[in-house]
């Protein structure tokens, strides 16, 4: 539901604020003014401003701040099953791609639809996302690749938050990979397409970040940087799918644009995380492709912790590599499958999650943050992470700023 003004009350706050205790508090309560947190704490401690304001029982429930989603590709056209089958047989990925299937089969089926289809086909998607908690979402073009197309899907996006209670961010994706006409010149592709595509996308105010794929099946750290270079000019913040194959240096790269995230990361190597850790970069985890791949290759997990890169962990919801559209199945993946510890999964879809787009106004419960919020039926927040496949929300709250 929307929230503009009201008080919510008899919840156990999480607040995912850095450096508190995680225990959540009992007996919490949340003043909201103007769709904004104006006060959180114990309701014994309420300040008489807030008195008056209309109050909700949450009977002792978990709130936590709404889960954002930083990293998604809910904007496509078509699927991908019949490669899924492929895959299944032995076919890798990257074979896929090479015999023109992969991505590229999603451009031509994104290219076929209208804006209006693209949207229609990504409704279901944000549906199942929102009745997970999430009030935010990040949606990347890079299924165009032509000019047209890359705007086709962003306006796609944008029009997303119109028609849903739901926080749109988005990413510029035109390096994604090479266009079939392109085919074998990708220095090509990024000065006659990818770039002025960029340009026309930010004059449309289209764009809150740029991103690229940096890999030996998309660009190279060259190619990426060119792109980042038109980013850093018109003053657009960049991350990267960087390491998710092989590593070509690709997390490096976006650091010393000061990226705010680098995504995947399975290949991230010491020297990586250390100048991720130094730029202030977020590592984004996205264990749903890892699972869809049947990657072997883990996330250097232990060498961000130990370097205080803040982990991020995100749906990747995409046709190809990551049909999934469940943030708290990410969640589990990320403890079950890379040791997360449920702390480290819920800031990760919470506060890091907010750091990884910049945001910070949402992420964590305090005076001043927008009021999206969730409230769960369970007992211990570590929940959220250990059950699979069982939505335990209660009520998403969206603060209405209008
Ligand atoms: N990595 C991903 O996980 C998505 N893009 C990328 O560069 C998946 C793209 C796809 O297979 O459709
Ligand atoms: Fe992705």
């Amino acid at each position: 539901m929307k929230l503009r003004d009201s008080l919510l009350m008899n919840a156990k706050l999480a607040t995912m604020q850095p450096n508190r205790p995680w225990a959540p508090l009992p007996g919490g309560a949340v003043a909201v003014e103007a769709g904004r947190i104006a006060w959180a704490g114990p309701l014994a401690e309420l300040p008489d401003r807030f008195a008056s304001l209309e109050r909700q029982d949450l009977g002792g429930r978990l709130l936590t701040p709404a889960l954002i989603d930083c990293h998604s590709h809910i904007i496509h056209g078509g699927d991908r099953a019949a490669e899924f089958e492929m895959r299944l047989l032995g076919a890798s990925y990257e074979e896929v791609a090479r015999a023109g299937g992969g991505i590229v089969s999603t451009v031509t089926a994104t290219r076929a639809a209208s804006q209006q289809q693209l949207i229609d086909a990504a409704l279901p998607r944000l549906d199942a996302m929102l009745a997970e908690g999430v009030a935010t979402v990040e949606v990347k073009s890079g299924y165009g690749l032509d000019l047209e197309t890359e705007l086709t899907m962003l306006r796609a996006a944008r029009a997303l938050a119109d028609l849903r209670p739901v926080r749109i961010v988005t990413s510029f994706l035109g390096a994604h990979a090479v266009p079939p006409e392109y085919k074998d010149r990708p220095d090509a592709y990024i000065d006659d397409i990818c770039i002025p595509a960029l340009r026309a996308a930010h004059a449309e105010g289209l764009v809150d970040a740029v991103d690229g794929f940096c890999e030996g099946i998309a660009f190279d750290p060259d190619q990426i940087a060119r792109v980042f270079d038109v980013a850093k000019a018109l003053d657009l913040p960049v991350k990267l799918h960087a390491e998710q194959l092989s590593n070509l240096g690709g997390a490096k790269l976006a650091a010393s644009y000061g990226a705010l995230s680098a995504d995947h990361i399975e290949y991230l190597d010491e020297a990586g995380v250390q100048a991720m850790a130094k730029a202030g970069t977020t590592a984004v985890i996205l264990p749903g492709a890892f699972y869809a791949l049947r990657e072997t290759q883990m996330p250097p997990i232990a060498l961000l912790r130990e370097h205080n890169v803040p982990m991020a962990l995100a749906t990747d919801c995409n046709p190809g590599s990551s049909p999934m559209v469940s943030l708290l199945l990410a969640m589990n993946m990320g403890c079950t499958l890379f040791r997360m510890t449920p702390q480290e999964a819920l800031a990760g879809v919470t506060r890091n999650a907010a750091r990884a787009l910049g945001l910070s106004d949402c992420g964590t419960i305090k005076a001043g943050n927008r009021a999206d919020l969730a409230a769960w039926n369970v007992t211990d927040p570590a929940e959220l992470a250990y059950r699979i496949g069982f939505n335990p929300l209660h009520q998403r709250f969206f603060g209405d700023l209008k």
